[in-house]
């Protein structure tokens, strides 16, 4: 899975992408990053259930899942409104799967603000209307050519063709309503007209408030009341916290940070937060591979069959599934072991349609 930052120039992006990845990336008052590089770092995914496996099998090696972060350059209002957005922020942008669309809302005065004053709300409209804006000029630009193509080509590949004129115009009266396009149903036939665009409106996409550390616990109600509208609007998750102040916490031990959450009173680190809110989003669970050698979490798809889960593992697991032996964390943790847990017929035998559940803790059964 991978999520990428995006925002208006000093924003607090890389803030937000130190506070996820526990990274030093160099931190701007005056925004420089239109043109260097994006900060890619990953970050492993906290779970209890996992520590708790751990301490169950005691394995040589445990592999968290993981999220990738890019911290993708600042988005320059006006930039869009021609071509489009670059070609490298689009190649970035069509890399991920989810975006975190980071807002101004700290006042701090010492950090110049591009367009003169704090107004989250204002900005949060204004990148909004930037990705509608670059979507836009991506669909009138094929627009333009598309229809000699319809004249050029014959049967079947016309037909699409023409699908895909059809579907861009809907798309196109979305988007001068100021309707992002991932609140576009699409059927699975649609999805595939379209699999070739990136339309940066169509991700999934979490909105961040970056607010004072004088505003942890007792954020300004007036923003944050239009900032949950505004997200609400968008179908986008709002999450709020000082990214500043959370970038300071993912750079402490272990064993301080506890202790400096609660002396500020935060009760889950954005860290945790933003990778629930991301998994609730993008509809995606964890389930476990549990032994000596390895305990081990996999994201899914909520939803996936078991042969499918195996897939993810190795594909002569799929080809060759018998069975998966299944089961549920809290069971395994009530029965304290995977045997206790079979003794009581806790342990499962699954087909391969079985739809793995979150938390399932798997043994997968196959020949070659
Ligand atoms: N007081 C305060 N300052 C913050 C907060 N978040 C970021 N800043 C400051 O704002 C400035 C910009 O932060 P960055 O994280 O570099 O912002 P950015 O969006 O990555 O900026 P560019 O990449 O240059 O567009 C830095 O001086 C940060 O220390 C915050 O929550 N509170
Ligand atoms: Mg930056």
């Amino acid at each position: 899975m991978k999520v990428g930052i995006i925002g208006l120039p000093s924003c607090g992006k890389t803030s937000v992408f130190n506070a996820l990845t526990g990274g030093h990336a160099q931190v701007h008052a005056f925004s420089a990053s239109t043109h260097t590089e994006p900060n890619v770092g990953i970050v492993a995914v906290p779970d209890w259930r996992q520590d708790w496996l751990n301490g169950l099998y005691k394995p040589k090696k445990t592999t968290y899942a993981t999220i990738e972060v890019v911290d993708v350059a600042g988005l320059v209002p006006g930039q869009s409104h021609k071509d489009g957005f670059s070609p490298q922020l689009l190649a970035h942008l069509r890399q991920v799967d989810a975006l975190v669309h980071v807002v101004r809302a700290f006042k701090d005065p010492s950090v110049p603000h591009p367009n003169g004053s704090v107004d989250a709300f204002r900005d949060a409209e204004l990148l909004e209307l930037e990705l509608i804006l670059a979507d836009l000029s991506v669909i009138e630009r094929r627009l333009e050519k598309i229809d000699q193509e319809i004249q050029r080509k014959k049967g079947l590949e016309r037909t699409e063709s023409e699908a895909e004129k059809m579907l861009l115009l809907e798309f196109k009266e979305y988007l001068i309503n100021e309707k992002p396009l991932r609140q576009v149903k699409l059927s699975a036939e649609q999805a595939k007209l379209m699999r070739g665009y990136t339309f940066a409106s169509q991700k999934p996409l979490m909105v961040v408030a970056n607010i004072d550390e004088s505003e942890i616990n007792k954020p300004d109600l007036h923003t944050m009341r239009k900032l949950e509208d505004f997200a609400q609007a968008k179908s986008a998750p709002l999450l709020v916290f000082c990214a500043k102040i959370e970038m300071e916490i993912a750079q402490l031990d272990e064993s301080e940070r506890a202790e400096f959450l609660t002396a500020i009173g935060i009760i889950e680190p954005s860290r945790d937060k933003l990778v629930k809110a991301a998994y609730e989003l993008l509809e995606v669970i964890p389930f476990f591979t549990v032994g000596e050698d390895e305990v081990k979490a996999w994201t899914i798809t909520r939803g996936t069959h078991a042969q499918e889960a195996a897939r993810k593992i190795h594909s002569d697991i799929a080809r060759g599934f018998i069975r998966a032996e299944v089961v549920p964390f809290d069971a395994l943790k009530q029965c304290g072991t995977w045997v206790a847990a079979k003794d009581k017929g806790l342990v499962r035998l699954e087909g391969k349609d079985y739809v793995v559940q979150d938390g399932d803790c798997i043994n997968f059964r196959f020949a070659v």
